[in-house]
C-alpha cells in the first residue's frame, strides 16, 4: 500500500497487519478509512496463508472515534437512510478469523467500539478508553451503550458513557476490557506474537472457538452449551485432531494442515 493511504497493510509470517493512518486527525474513523479497513480485514480473512489479523494505529492514537469535522453537519434524514454508521461497520462482523487490537495511546468513541468489536484487546500502558460521546451532545453509535456495558458491566459503562471520562489501561485491564497490559513499545510485537500463536493452530479448531465464544453473546446458556458441543464434536471430523493428538502422545510437535 502506497505510504499516503489511510490504511497500511503488510504480512508478518501468517499475520496480517493492518495500521489505521490518519496520525495528524489521530486516526479519526471517516468512511474512506473504514472502507479500506473492512476491504483490508476481507482480503486477509480471505488469503489462506494469513491465520490471524493485528489491527492497530500510532503511539498516540488507535483511534479518536468518528470524524467529528465530516459528522458536524449530518442531519437526520441523511443518518436515518444511510443507516449511519452500518454502511461499512459491518464488514467486521463478518470476519471469521482472529482480530486482535492492539491499542496505543487514545482509543476513544468509534475507536473504543471499533477495538470493541476486534476479538480481544492487548493495550499499551499508555492507553486510554472512552466514549466520550455525551460531551458532543449526542451517544456512542456503533455500540459502545452494548459492548462496553457486556465488558465492564453496568456500573462503569453508566460511569464511563455518562460522564465522557477516559480509563487508562490498567483500569481497563481490571474492568475486563482489554486481554493484557503490554508496555508502549512492546505492544506491537506482542500482539503479533499473540496473532502467530493463534495462526499456528488448526484453522477450523480456531474459528470454531471464535464462533463459540461470540456465541455465548447471542443465546441463553443451555443453547451455547449446545452450540460448543456440536461444534466440539465436529471436530472429530477433522485430520488435524488426529495430528494433534498423535502428536502428544508421540511427544512431537503437531503438524496441522487446516484439514
Ligand atoms: N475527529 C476529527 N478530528 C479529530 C478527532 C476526531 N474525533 N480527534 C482528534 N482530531 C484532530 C484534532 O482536531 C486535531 O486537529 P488539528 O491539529 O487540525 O487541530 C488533531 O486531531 C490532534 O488533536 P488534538 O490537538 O485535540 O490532540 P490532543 O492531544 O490535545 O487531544 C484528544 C487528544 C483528547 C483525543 C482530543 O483530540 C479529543 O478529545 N478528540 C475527540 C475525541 C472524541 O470526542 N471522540 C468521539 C467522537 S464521536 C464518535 O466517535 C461517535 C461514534 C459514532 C459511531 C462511529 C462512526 C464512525
Amino acid at each position: 500500500t502506497p505510504d499516503d493511504a489511510v490504511v497500511l497493510t503488510e504480512t508478518r509470517g501468517h499475520v496480517g497487519l493492518i495500521t489505521l493512518n490518519r496520525p495528524k486527525q489521530l486516526n479519526a474513523l471517516n468512511d474512506a478509512l473504514m472502507d479500506a479497513l473492512g476491504a483490508a480485514l476481507k482480503a486477509f480473512d480471505a488469503d489462506p496463508a494469513i491465520g490471524c489479523m493485528v489491527v492497530t494505529g500510532s503511539d498516540k492514537a488507535f483511534a479518536a472515534g468518528a470524524d467529528i469535522s465530516a459528522m458536524a453537519k449530518k442531519t437526520f434524514p441523511a443518518s436515518y437512510t444511510e443507516d449511519f454508521i452500518t454502511r461499512n461497520w459491518e464488514a467486521m462482523m463478518q470476519i471469521r478469523k482472529p482480530v486482535i487490537a492492539a491499542v496505543r495511546g487514545f482509543a476513544l468513541g468509534g475507536g473504543c467500539e471499533l477495538a470493541m468489536m476486534c476479538d480481544l484487546i492487548v493495550a499499551a500502558d499508555n492507553a486510554q478508553f472512552g466514549q466520550p460521546e455525551i460531551k458532543l451532545g449526542i451517544i456512542p453509535g456503533a455500540g459502545g451503550t452494548q459492548r462496553l456495558t457486556r465488558a465492564v458491566g453496568k456500573a462503569k459503562a453508566m460511569d464511563l458513557i455518562l460522564t465522557g471520562r477516559m480509563m487508562d489501561a490498567l483500569e481497563a485491564e481490571r474492568s475486563g476490557l482489554v486481554a493484557r497490559v503490554v508496555p508502549l513499545q512492546q505492544t506491537l510485537d506482542e500482539a503479533v506474537a499473540m496473532a502467530e500463536t493463534m495462526a499456528g493452530f488448526s484453522q477450523p479448531s480456531v474459528l470454531m472457538a471464535k464462533e463459540s465464544v461470540n456465541r455465548a453473546f447471542e443465546s441463553s446458556l443451555s443453547e451455547g452449551l449446545r452450540f460448543e458441543r456440536r461444534l466440539f464434536q465436529s471436530l472429530f471430523a477433522t485430520a488435524d485432531q488426529k495430528e494433534g493428538m498423535a502428536a502428544f502422545l508421540e511427544k512431537r510437535k503437531p503438524l496441522f494442515t487446516n484439514k
